[in-house]
């Protein structure tokens, strides 16, 4: 897709890509300043719409912003955006920034937001790590505090997760473990966290720290519509370290495997069964 053509949402309507720029006064750019949502299209169809638009609105609604744009219009311009580029199975990247304003943090002096809207292809793991599984390591940076910026805001400001992605990475391993300041697990860097133990599926509740991820929705009703046990649980390391299984969660990672933590083996060192059920369920979910 790249260079041939593509078009790109730019507040009012759809540009080429090379026509698509930003100011350098937005205060997205200046100040990490705005919201955005990461969204699957299977089939040509926008992947759980209305859970990422609500997201999308209740992330603005805490940082007071106003996006310029009602959510059918939204919809109608993240549906032209798609078709212009063909994309039947990829990924959105719906970008809503403060705007243009001056060298000061002042959000209100920023006269309308801009609504940026990328429909491409995303692939975060190679395909073998979907077989493999990965490996994670905890990090030392913790997620922010509910009382600084709430994890549940997908704001432009990623440097929390970017500071433990590079610590992930540094370490040799693919991804990030953050905590919370009580030593509670929160989520991965991009991903919500899942463990299996003793045939119960154990995820962290939303308020220990984590994105409310709409991956993590599907795969939680998924499970229980199949009979499998979820528990919402604080988890600590101990927990992951001692899992049968653990697995991530998210658009971009939709649901791969965890086989080792900080240098303990997860299970047998391979994605387990009920890892590979799920991935299942959830891939006849989406494309059905
Ligand atoms: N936690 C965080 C911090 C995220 O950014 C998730 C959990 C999973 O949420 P969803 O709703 O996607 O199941 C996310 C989402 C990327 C990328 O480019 C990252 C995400 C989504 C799309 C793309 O790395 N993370």
């Amino acid at each position: 897709m790249k260079g041939c053509g593509m078009k790109i949402w730019l507040d009012n309507g759809l540009v080429d890509k090379e026509q698509a720029k930003v100011s350098v006064f937005d205060h997205g750019l200046l100040y990490g300043d705005g919201v955005f949502e990461g969204i699957r299209v299977y089939g040509g169809k926008i992947f759980e719409l209305e859970a990422h638009l609500k997201r999308l609105w209740d992330s603005a609604k805490v940082i007071r912003l106003e996006i310029p744009m009602t959510m059918e219009q939204m919809t109608e311009a993240l549906y032209q955006t798609v078709r212009a580029n063909n994309v039947v199975d990829g990924y959105i990247r719906q970008v809503v920034t403060r705007g243009v304003g001056d060298l000061g943090l002042n959000p209100y002096l920023c006269k309308r937001a801009c609504v940026i809207i990328i429909a491409a292809n995303i692939q975060l793991y190679k395909e073998e790590l979907y077989e493999k599984g990965l490996k994670v390591v905890s990090v030392p940076t913790l997620r922010n505090h509910p009382m600084a910026l709430p994890p549940q805001v997908k704001s432009l400001n990623y440097l929390n997760n970017i500071m433990a992605k590079i610590e992930s990475i540094d370490a040799g391993a693919s991804e990030a473990i953050m905590y919370n300041s009580e030593g509670y697990v929160a989520e991965a860097s991009g991903d919500n966290v899942f463990i299996v133990k003793n045939g119960t599926i154990y995820t962290p509740p939303v308020q220990a720290g984590s994105l409310d991820g709409i991956t993590r929705q599907v795969v939680m009703r998924l499970a229980s519509q199949a009979g499998l046990p979820v528990v919402e649980k604080n988890l600590t390391r101990f927990d992951l370290y001692v899992a049968d299984e653990f697995f991530l969660t998210g658009s971009a990672a939709e649901v791969i495997g965890v086989v080792e933590i900080d240098g303990r083996l997860i299970g047998q060192g391979a994605p387990g069964p009920m890892t590979q059920k799920l991935r299942k369920l959830f891939f006849e979910y989406a494309r059905s």
